[in-house]
């Protein structure tokens, strides 16, 4: 089967030029001081996990379902009318579904979306204050989709006391929001934590918080289970602990964190919207991921989704499967189909992973310049890895920093799409400028007369290619550095 099959190529565009495959990394920018065979290891596990490697996500997609409505403890930063802000942007709603909904919705995706690898469970509350509804779904998931990957996401609280039913329902990746190891800091970011039925306030109820998350992450540690640390970054609060958080789950044997920006406004109604908290700038948020990249691995391709997402991470095709939808829908989950369409992607995977490899190689060989400043290019895909997206189309763009040897991903921005059928555009172009204000090139499939002049009159190169993204990116960069 080949990758225009699986949906993720269905341009008629131009084919980007591939050559021969080799094997590589997970794509997270890491520095592992893992055993090369586990190294492997650790590689397989979450080669199809679209949130544990970077690579992945453009090739895989993820769902949720929304089957965990109640929660424990009250974050300043969550209004529990919409959904669990720890996973999800905030002021989102999600429908609530039962297990055997769930199970109903899964089972349509799975033939639908053959390249959805991962289920997770994020709310919208905390999965584990629900602990019968979450683990019926993923018992009924693992009866009748053997190959789908099972995810969890919590604020940790009651992470002890279930961890051997995670291991037993084979649940490889868990995620623990970890916003702090100070109750002090704590205090600051939790108005309550219900805990054995007691409600406790304030630095005792953070203290509970913070050393039941701890030793959740010990214990999934020495349960073999992946586990990833949320931190939501609330700047004048928990911003300049972070590397504290970061040295500590990294000691505790954490395999990825994923720093997010607090995403704060008056009309979700929360504690921090209301006393007006703001959120990082993208520049504060990278500073601070920058400073946590020495010591472990980085997320930054979080789209902070919603409990009820489901497709690519930078897709959002939930509202294709509401449940008056997919209830009238009925299950195609094929097991043979999803793994020949596996087999299609891994191959492509392997021909672009061969394509970026040569163009770096070819970058890396090239005499050292005076002055290769580092650049930002903003890239418009709709996945697959490569430049394949219509300027007009797209609802974000993918940031990579460049500097003529290497090409690394830093960040997404959502914007508003700008085709917008003859009305808006002027509207939406100001938007996108502001987004991207700060890179030198945009990169995408095309682009009309009319972006791209405004563009130039902005400083701002455009380069339509259907090709590789570092390819582009370093071919771009070179150019630009002779001007
Ligand atoms: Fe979902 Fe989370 Fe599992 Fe991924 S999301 S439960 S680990 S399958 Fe991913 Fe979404 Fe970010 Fe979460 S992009 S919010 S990190
Ligand atoms: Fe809201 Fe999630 Fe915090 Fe619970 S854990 S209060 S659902 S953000």
């Amino acid at each position: 089967m080949t990758p225009q099959a699986t949906g993720l190529l269905t341009s008629s565009e131009q084919e980007p030029t591939i050559t021969q495959a080799k094997k590589g990394g997970c794509g997270c920018d890491s520095k592992s001081s893992a055993t090369p065979e586990m190294d492997e290891k650790l590689k397989e596990r979450i080669a199809k996990h679209p949130c544990y490697s970077e690579e992945a996500h453009h090739h895989y997609a993820r769902m949720h379902v929304a089957v965990a409505p109640a929660c424990n403890i009250q974050c300043n930063y969550c209004n529990r009318k919409y959904d669990c802000a720890n996973e999800s942007r905030p002021g989102v709603v999600s429908e609530l579904l039962t297990p055997e909904e769930a199970a109903h919705k899964v089972l349509v995706i799975a033939g639908k979306i053959p390249q959805m690898t991962v289920l997770g469970v994020a709310g919208p509350g905390d999965p584990l204050a629900n602990p019968e509804k979450t683990f019926r779904t993923f018992e009924l998931i693992a009866d009748k989709a053997p190959d789908i990957k099972l995810c969890l996401s919590t604020n940790g609280l009651m992470l002890t006391e279930y961890v051997d039913r995670i291991k037993q329902l084979n649940i490889d990746h868990v995620t623990i929001t970890l916003n702090t190891i100070d109750p002090e800091i704590g205090a600051q970011i939790y108005s309550w934590v219900h805990y054995k039925r007691r409600r406790y306030r304030g630095v005792e109820g953070a203290r509970i918080l913070l050393e039941k998350q701890l030793e959740g992450l010990q214990a999934l540690q020495e349960a073999d289970i992946l586990c990833k640390v949320n931190s939501v970054m609330i700047p004048g609060i928990n911003d300049q602990h972070l590397v504290e958080v970061n040295k500590m789950i990294r000691s505790k044997g954490a395999f990825l964190h994923n720093i997010m920006p607090l995403i704060s406004a008056p009309e979700h109604g929360t504690h921090f919207g209301l006393t007006g908290q703001r959120g990082p700038t993208t520049k504060e948020l990278k500073e601070v991921q920058d400073n946590c990249s020495g010591n472990m691995k980085m997320m930054r391709h979080c789209r902070q989704c919603r409990a009820d997402a489901v497709g690519l991470l930078g897709e959002d095709r939930s509202q294709e499967f509401t449940k008056d939808k997919f209830l009238e829908m009925s299950p195609e989950y094929n097991l043979e189909t999803r793994q020949e369409v596996h087999e299609g992607i891994e191959k492509f995977r392997e021909e672009i992973k061969a394509a970026k490899e040569k163009a770096l190689e070819t970058s890396q060989s090239a005499p050292v310049g005076q002055n290769n400043p580092k650049i930002l290019v903003a890239v418009a895909t709709k996945g697959g890895g490569l430049v394949n997206q219509h300027f007009g189309h797209a609802k974000e763009f993918q940031i990579y920093e460049v500097d003529g040897k290497e090409v690394r991903f830093i960040s997404h921005r959502k914007i508003d799409q700008y085709c917008q059928g003859g009305y808006g555009e002027e509207a939406t172009f100001e938007h996108i400028m502001k987004a991207i204000a700060d890179c030198k090139a945009v990169l995408v499939s095309k682009i009309g007369n009319c972006p791209q002049e405004k563009l130039q009159q902005a400083g701002i190169h455009t380069v339509e290619a259907y090709d590789v993204i570092e390819k582009v990116a370093l071919e771009f960069y070179e150019q630009w550095n002779r001007e």
